[in-house]
């Protein structure tokens, strides 16, 4: 008997032009565009294999080897029924096709860094199981259609279907069809581009990224500004940026976007703050190092929670690697509750 089954596997990604807003809750349409940079790295990335069987009784899911529960109409469940009614669609037209659409699936994913090192795993998650879901199921879509997908399972899934830089369209249409990813430019285009991670802290989060950001969609005035006055602007000119491999630019609006992204944080009612005195340091650290070179040669970015990413070119990057052992030692880490480890990433 045929056995039905596909691995794939999808990276982490990191923006440069952050997501926070939803105007649509149950289809993950966001308030604004936004731009990432997928990590080319072996080491960080979700793999998730698939495997379709009459014998099987339910959809089942094994994440890092322990059971999560698919819930009925939770996003997990709305990401497999929609790549299963494309398989249905197919099957229809083509009756020479096995029904496998007709079988349960069971699903092992596994994240090969530790989903307790502060680094966003739902992303590189949710793209490595529709991404391997489609390979079983031989659909035809695109890389974008697909990431209408991976967008209802978590929103920042759909630009890690992509390699290089990645761009999510907001879209206008309230049904979402127009709310995907698309490449801006390949890695290749630019693969001077690395990333180094700086995992300041590996606790969980206080204020997941799901809560925290409707709660700012519901009290921040200053949000409003970001998403009218100043995101539109930025995707064009990071975009312009990213073409002409223009690093000064590219770094100048990712440094602030991350500072509004959390300024909007710190505008919600209760505040959310995401950064630490370590984060803060990082910041004061790579601001003096520009100040220094006399033009930005490094940017930080931070995401929902302490932990820093500094994009910088690779012929800079043993400066940036210098500065930071300097000023966060390694062998001090143990000791101290603010510890900062780090891993190079070419991107
Ligand atoms: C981003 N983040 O653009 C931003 C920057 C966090 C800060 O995407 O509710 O985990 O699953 O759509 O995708 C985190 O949001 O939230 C995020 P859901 P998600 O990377």
């Amino acid at each position: 008997m045929a056995t039905y089954q596909a691995t794939a596997s999808a990276p982490v990604n990191i923006a440069c032009i952050k997501y926070w807003g939803k105007r649509n809750t149950k289809l993950i349409l966001p308030t604004n565009s936004s731009l990432s940079v997928t990590l080319d790295q072996d080491h960080l990335r979700s793999t998730t294999s698939s495997r379709a069987d009459a014998s099987f009784e339910k959809d089942r899911l094994w994440l890092n080897g322990k059971e999560e529960e698919i819930e009925r109409d939770g996003r997990l469940w709305v990401c497999i029924d929609a790549l299963r009614k494309w398989r249905q669609e197919m099957e229809q037209a083509d009756s020479g096709l096995d029904k496998i659409s007709a079988y349960h699936v069971h699903f092992a994913s596994h994240n090969n860094f530790p989903t307790a090192a502060g680094l966003a795993s739902s992303a590189s998650g949710l793209a490595a199981l529709v991404a391997s879901l489609s390979h079983l199921y031989s659909l035809p879509q695109t890389p974008s259609q697909l990431s209408l997908v991976a967008r209802q399972g978590s929103g920042s899934a759909c630009r890690s279907l992509f390699g290089g830089y990645v761009a999510w369209r907001m879209g206008e249409k309230e049904d979402g069809s127009d709310s995907l990813a698309e490449e801006v430019a390949s890695r290749e285009h630019w693969p001077e581009m690395h990333a180094l991670i700086c995992v300041v802290s590996d606790a969980k989060k206080g204020t997941s990224s799901t809560s925290g950001m409707q709660r700012t969609v519901q009290t921040s005035p200053l949000l409003q500004h970001r998403i009218k006055e100043v995101v539109p602007g930025r995707m064009d000119d990071i975009s312009k940026a990213i073409r002409e491999k223009d690093f000064e630019s590219f770094a100048k609006i990712t440094m602030r976007d991350s500072n509004s992204f959390h300024a909007v944080c710190l505008d919600t009612e209760p505040p959310i703050f995401y950064l630490n005195d370590v984060s803060r340091s990082v910041i004061a650290v790579v601001e003096e190092l520009n100040r220094a070179a006399g033009k930005p040669i490094a940017a930080y970015t931070f995401d929902a929670g302490p932990n820093a990413v500094i994009y910088t070119l690779e012929e800079n990057m043993p400066k940036v690697l210098n500065l930071i052992n300097r000023f966060f030692p390694q062998e001090a880490s143990f000791a101290n509750p603010f510890k900062m480890d780090w891993q190079s990433a070419q991107v």
